[in-house]
């Protein structure tokens, strides 16, 4: 009932993934206070190396891109020396792994950087306050300047050049789940009026200039991306992005990327802008390989690839809980069930 999960899959002529369960990017909060990766983020990884390719959780660009508390960087050498042992440990054990490339724009706080501003697409703020820090209330951002855009698409690339120089096998550039890319791409937090703002292609402007410059750094074949169309964590949806992501997602097809990765936490929700779930809107509008994520088992998840609803499965909370997730599927184990109070532990 699975097997369709366990035959290699060709990304491009640089990669080829020995099976088609990937770890999808899980934050853990568990860096040093130099947000360096432990010895220890480096033994939970490579436990989990038989995934056909891991996903890293969610890796700061810069320190003004930080929301939550230790989530490890990829900016100083301190942080590059430490994923290089990371890396090390998971291409031992057989495995491949992507740094998940993030900023997390508005939803960053500045207590984690020592002040100063935080920045968005727009000056709107995000609601609420910093999960489990629930005295930092979020501020309203400042709307980045054409010259803060610019060195971030500058920080991006840098920053994936960075991985590559950690060892890592490509990057995915985090442009979902309401961080900084999708505040560009979403009406909700987007009401620039200059090239960045109101129309798809200005809207998507942003998400392709960063696009293009990793490419440019690191190639196409080592860049993939991710991307929330139907908004649905610190974001609020608007019928209107619908024709972003029409625009978006062809230009992003011409690019070659290794794969695109849609972000959900649940691929049953369905977006009435969308027509539906995201894997089969993404899947009508995009044209290279995609990767389907959000509450499947790998009985779910091998038959939606069976039914060519998507190319590759991403697995995130059962890897939480099962290291030796990709051995018990295979292997017919039964799975430990997934509880939040497991996020304490790097098991
Ligand atoms: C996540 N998710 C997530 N997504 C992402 O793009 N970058 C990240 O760093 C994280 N971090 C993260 C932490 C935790 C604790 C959870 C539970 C989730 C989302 C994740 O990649 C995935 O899309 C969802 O968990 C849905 O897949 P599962 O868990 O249903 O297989
Ligand atoms: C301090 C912890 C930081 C974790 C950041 C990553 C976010 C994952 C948290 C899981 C909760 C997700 C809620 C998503 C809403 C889904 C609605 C369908």
């Amino acid at each position: 009932m699975t097997a369709s999960l366990f035959t290699p899959y060709k990304l491009n002529d640089t990669l080829t993934l020995s099976n088609k369960i990937l770890m999808a990017p899980l934050t853990r909060c568990m860096a040093d206070d130099d947000l360096v990766p432990t010895q220890q983020i480096a033994d939970y990884y490579a436990r989990r190396a038989e995934a056909g390719l891991i996903i890293s959780e969610a890796t700061i660009i810069r320190p003004d891109g930080q929301g939550y508390p230790n989530t490890p960087g990829l900016f100083t050498p301190a942080q590059i020396e430490g994923w290089r042992v990371v890396t090390d440990a998971v291409h031992k054990n057989g495995g491949k792994i992507f740094a998940q490339l993030w900023h997390t724009g508005r939803v960053a706080h500045p207590h984690f950087f020592g002040g100063g501003d935080v920045l968005s697409a727009s000056a709107q703020a995000v609601e609420g306050t910093v999960p489990r820090m629930r005295e930092l209330v979020y501020q309203t951002p400042k709307a980045a300047t054409l010259e803060d855009i610019k060195q971030l698409v500058i920080d991006y690339a840098q920053a994936a050049a960075n991985a590559i120089d950690a060892g890592f096998d490509g990057v995915e550039i985090h442009g979902a789940n309401g961080y900084l890319i999708d505040q560009f791409l979403h009406h909700d937090n987007n009401r620039r009026e200059d090239e960045y703002g109101q129309t798809p292609e200005n809207m998507s402007r942003f998400a392709l200039e960063v696009v293009d410059a990793v490419i440019a750094r690191i190639g196409a074949d080592r860049t993939a991306l991710r991307v929330s169309p139907g908004a649905y964590f610190n974001m609020a949806g608007d019928a209107r992005d619908r024709d972003v992501f029409d625009y978006l997602l062809p230009e992003l097809a011409k690019r070659n990327l290794a794969f695109l990765h849609g972000g959900i936490f649940d691929d049953s929700m369905e977006f009435d802008y969308l027509g539906g779930r995201i894997s089969a809107y993404l899947r009508s509008v995009y044209s290279g390989t995609l990767v389907g994520v959000g509450s499947y088992t790998a009985e779910t998840g091998s038959a939606a690839i069976s039914d060519n609803k998507f190319d590759l499965l991403a697995i995130g909370r059962p890897f939480i809980a099962n290291p030796d997730y990709v051995a018990k599927v295979r292997d017919g184990v039964e799975l430990v069930p997934y509880a939040d109070t497991m996020l304490t532990e790097l098991i």
